[in-house]
């Protein structure tokens, strides 16, 4: 191929390469566009990189503790210590993950003796983190259900629009968050669910929805099943808070209906907040089948998935989540951590509010409240965002969601007077 006929030829020892005749030499990757950047990664470095002192990070959707730190749970802890004393080999895991990992995790979301679970038709995979298993399901939707449409909150995680699309699906928003009322738009859901075509995914927050911390009621969940049944849906779980709405059993409520109903469904979860293990990846895919037949088929095209994209994944991280979750004494400390979790954040919601209700009398903050889990969504608009962060030092993305497990008994006031000056 000649130059001229737009073929790349190579150049000199620069690594240049000529285009047609007469244009300047360019580099191999120079026409590549730059990369935005995440935004709420992006907005955690800059706040690392931020001198002032008195910062305070509600960008990401990580726990601090109440000194400000990512806490190291006493049951990780021990897990890793045991790791360490048996001292192991490290052979490969199996493409699905470690089998004693798996097999927690099913007893995890489903409960002891769940009929789902003991006929064998629940497809379980150890995954890169929750990240890790929601793309592993958008490949193999998108190689098994080619046609699929799917369907995401309005808002949602931003990175659940990013992960289909790149998955090479169409993605689609139903309504969901009512900024007038603080509550879910339940009726322009469903009717916006009930009109897709049959076969479509439909992405749901298990608990503690991300951005909005507004969750469906039981009885919304209840109400939802035969719509979905009807109307031949596919969900697909996140499941990234477990713990950090009701507790770690009530979390799992909306997975286990669906399950109970005879739904197939997807359900991703994450054990990156809930055993405060982030940079572990550990989460996991599991996927509920009609019967055992078609889960084998099932787990054998999602370890095709994985083969050929990073091979098999962690085994430390597998070693910490089996652990914690078999041994009972490592379990019973790891649930009363994230009770603690659970109702530090509480506590935190409570001072916020309690600030700003004294602070600013006719603006109604009771959102604070009454929303769920690590995040709560402020409504507030992205040049007072911009304020907070600029002026008092205070981070949060810019679609107004803050993290309240960022907040502490030595920021929260100051926090709060600082949302006082910018909604003024
Ligand atoms: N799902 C949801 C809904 C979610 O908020 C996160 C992370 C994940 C999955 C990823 O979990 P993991 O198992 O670690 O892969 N959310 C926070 C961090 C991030 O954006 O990566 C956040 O929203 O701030």
């Amino acid at each position: 191929m000649s130059a001229g006929s737009g073929g790349l030829s190579r150049g000199g020892p620069g690594g240049q390469v000529g285009g047609a005749a007469g244009t300047a030499p360019r580099t191999v990757f120079g026409h590549l566009e730059p990369y935005a950047g995440d935004p709420i990664l992006s907005l955690n470095a800059a706040f690392q990189a931020d001198p002032r002192p008195d910062k305070v990070n509600l960008s990401i959707g990580i726990y601090f503790d109440d000194a400000g730190r990512i806490p190291v749970l006493d049951c990780v802890r021990r897990a890793e210590a045991q790791m360490l004393e048996e001292s192991g080999p490290k052979p490969y895991l199996p493409i699905e993950g470690s089998a004693a990992m798996r097999k927690a995790v099913q007893g995890l979301l489903f409960g002891a003796g769940h009929e789902a679970v003991a006929s064998g038709r629940v497809a379980t995979l150890q995954t890169v983190g929750s990240s890790g298993g929601l793309r592993v399901g958008a490949d193999f939707i998108r190689r098994w259900l080619p046609g699929a449409q799917v369907w995401i909150s309005d808002p949602s995680w931003d990175n659940h629009r990013a992960m289909f699309e790149g998955a090479g699906l169409a993605v689609h928003a139903y309504p969901y968050y009512d900024a007038a009322t603080g509550g879910v738009r339940l009726d322009a859901m469903r009717d916006t669910l009930a009109g897709l075509p049959a076969g479509s995914i439909v992405l749901l927050h298990a608990c503690c929805h991300n951005p909005t911390g507004v969750d469906l009621s039981r009885a919304q969940w209840e109400a939802l099943v035969p719509l979905l049944r009807e109307r031949g849906l596919i969900p697909y779980l996140d499941l990234a808070y477990q713990g950090y709405g009701d507790g770690i059993e009530e979390d799992a409520f909306a997975l286990r209906l669906l399950a109970a109903a005879g739904l197939t469904f997807f359900v991703a979860n994450s054990f990156s907040k809930s055993m405060s293990v982030y940079g572990e990846r550990a989460g996991a895919l599991s996927v509920v089948c009609a019967d055992r037949a078609e889960a084998e088929l099932v787990l054998g095209q999602l370890k095709a998935t994985v083969r050929r994209n990073y091979s098999s994944p962690s085994i430390h991280a597998a070693g910490i989540v089996a652990r914690v979750l078999a041994d009972p004494v490592l379990r019973a400390s790891w649930e009363a951590d994230v009770a603690a979790m659970r109702s530090r954040i509480q506590a935190m919601r409570r001072a916020l509010h309690g600030v700003l209700a004294a602070k600013r009398p006719g603006r109604d903050f009771r959102y604070f409240l009454t929303q769920r889990g690590m995040f709560s969504y402020t409504g507030l608009a992205a040049a007072q965002v911009d304020r907070l962060r600029e002026e008092f030092g205070v981070y949060l993305v810019r679609s107004g969601r803050i993290c309240v497990a960022g907040l502490n008994s030595g920021n929260v006031e100051r926090t709060a007077a600082a949302i006082a000056a910018v909604v003024a």
